[in-house]
């Protein structure tokens, strides 16, 4: 059925409550609605095209419209929608793509428990991780150390181990048994140190709180190798070693959150890669099946995975739809193109260094203080002056100005407060990233342009 687009947005603002929206003010404006994509384009209900440079939300990694997945998806639906792999019982695709994650994950990663999302996945982590030291006879050693403004889901675990302040004050977070430590955030923290002193001052805030906790109480550090919610902070090269070696240490369970870095984004498989680190545990999500279905999971690393099948008894934990024979499907086809591509390498070689290239012109512009980029994914930090790196008051939301200005031309890039990211889908041409990059320099120019006229720079 077609329908006008005010038809549209009155009957989503009668009956849908979207996630983290304040439902007054999108009554009051109505939703924009997205209504067809292909390739890297989407179009809205008035026939706009735009250039999704979110990948959706940091999960469609292949495009929009693969037929593989379709046929893979479509396939699976016919011979069995569903089956569950509860009662000793499993399904051929469930199967082969835990065969497949053992395969394309790093060594220590030959076992999956699979999940819905990666908010799943992360409560699955905070239930692995304590079962695995009830096993070791050490039931208190419960706290898990996390990092304030990580994202690591919504689900009340995923959200306790998630350092947004916003969210923690709605509902009583963070669950007990779960503490923070501060970012990696060079631009806001670290200034006045290299970049590679300030990794290794970051890590050692990990050190610090876990002397503070008590060593004999923690069990796991988690983090996102670059922080994608939070804003793209991708940290200093000196930092995940030294989280590795306090890790080492302390001999606490190192947790690497992939759901935004796997599958390619960072120009490894996964982000851990990338950084020279090695998790015992690793959520993911998203990128497995590019968006097209639900599905995520953890990967659990032989010093957690053997533990618990030699000692044996039941984790009491799962999912109705944990291994979904149609999303493990899509997951196997999305996978098998990234390896026929070859894109996890086109990202390292070709497009992550023309991103970063283009992200490095950029940082010429008037706006922008800061310029980052890891593979597939960039930041633009706005800034009031950019001789002093001095930002805007925040109140006057200038990233949401910018981002009012990418809407209407055509291009979807998220404000975080006043740092601007992309996500771009990994099958782009060169030819589209260049287009990309103009949208952004076109799109930055009309901000400056509006906060000159209103006398805010
Ligand atoms: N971990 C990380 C690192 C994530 O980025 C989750 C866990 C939770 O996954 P699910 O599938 O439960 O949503 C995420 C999700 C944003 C944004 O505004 C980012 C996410 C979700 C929604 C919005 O950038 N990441």
């Amino acid at each position: 059925m077609t329908r006008t687009t005010q038809q549209w947005q009155a009957a989503d603002s009668a009956h849908h409550l979207h996630p983290f929206t304040d439902f007054k003010s999108l009554a009051a404006k109505g939703s924009r609605v997205i209504t067809r994509g292909e390739n890297i384009y989407l179009w809205d209900s008035e026939g706009h095209q735009i250039l999704d440079a979110m990948s959706g939300l940091w999960c469609v990694n292949l495009g929009y419209g693969r037929q593989e997945l379709i046929d893979a998806a479509t396939h699976q639906l016919k011979t069995l929608p569903f089956y569950n792999s509860f009662f000793q019982t499993t399904t051929p695709p469930a199967i082969e793509l835990a065969e497949l994650l053992a395969e394309v994950t790093p060594p220590q990663f030959k076992h999956v428990f699979f999940s819905g999302s990666g908010s799943e996945g992360n409560d699955t982590v905070v239930r692995l991780v304590r079962r695995y030291w009830d096993l070791m006879g050490k039931p208190k050693r419960d706290v898990i150390i996390s990092r304030h403004n990580a994202y690591h889901g919504s689900t009340m675990a995923g959200a306790s181990l998630g350092g947004m302040s916003g969210m923690h004050s709605q509902g009583g977070l963070p669950i007990p048994g779960i503490v923070h430590i501060q970012q990696p955030f060079w631009f806001e923290q670290g200034q006045g140190h290299t970049r590679d002193e300030f990794g290794v001052i970051a890590a050692r805030w990990l050190e610090e709180k876990i002397l503070a906790v008590g060593a004999d109480r923690v069990a796991a550090f988690i983090g996102e190798p670059v922080q994608g919610a939070g804003g793209v902070i991708v940290p200093p090269d000196t930092y995940w070693p030294e989280i590795q070696r306090i890790c080492d240490q302390y001999g606490i369970l190192l947790v690497s959150d992939e759901v935004i870095c796997g599958f390619g984004r960072t120009g490894r498989w996964f982000g851990c890669e990338t950084f020279g680190f090695r998790p015992d545990l690793m959520t993911f999500a998203k990128g497995v099946t590019s968006g097209y279905i639900p599905l995520g999971g953890v990967m659990v690393g032989d010093r957690v995975a053997r533990t618990m099948i030699d000692k044996g008894g039941e984790f009491a934990h799962g999912y109705t739809y944990s291994g979904h024979p149609v999303a493990c499907a899509v997951g196997i086809a999305s996978i098998r193109v990234l390896q026929r591509e070859g894109l996890v390498d086109r990202v390292h070689d070709e497009l992550g260094p023309h991103l970063a290239w283009h992200f490095s012109e950029l940082a010429d512009h008037p706006l922008v203080g800061e310029a980052q980029t890891c593979g597939m994914m960039g930041a633009l930090q706005l800034v009031r002056d950019k001789a002093t790196n001095a930002v805007f008051d925040p109140t006057l939301e200038v990233g949401m100005v910018c981002r009012g200005h990418c809407f209407a031309n055509g291009l979807i890039m998220r404000a975080v407060g006043d740092r601007m990211i992309v996500a771009p889908p990994l099958v782009m041409t060169i030819g589209q990233l260049d287009e990309m990059a103009a949208l952004i320099r076109r799109c930055l120019d009309l901000t400056l342009d509006a906060l000159t006229r209103r006398g805010w720079v």
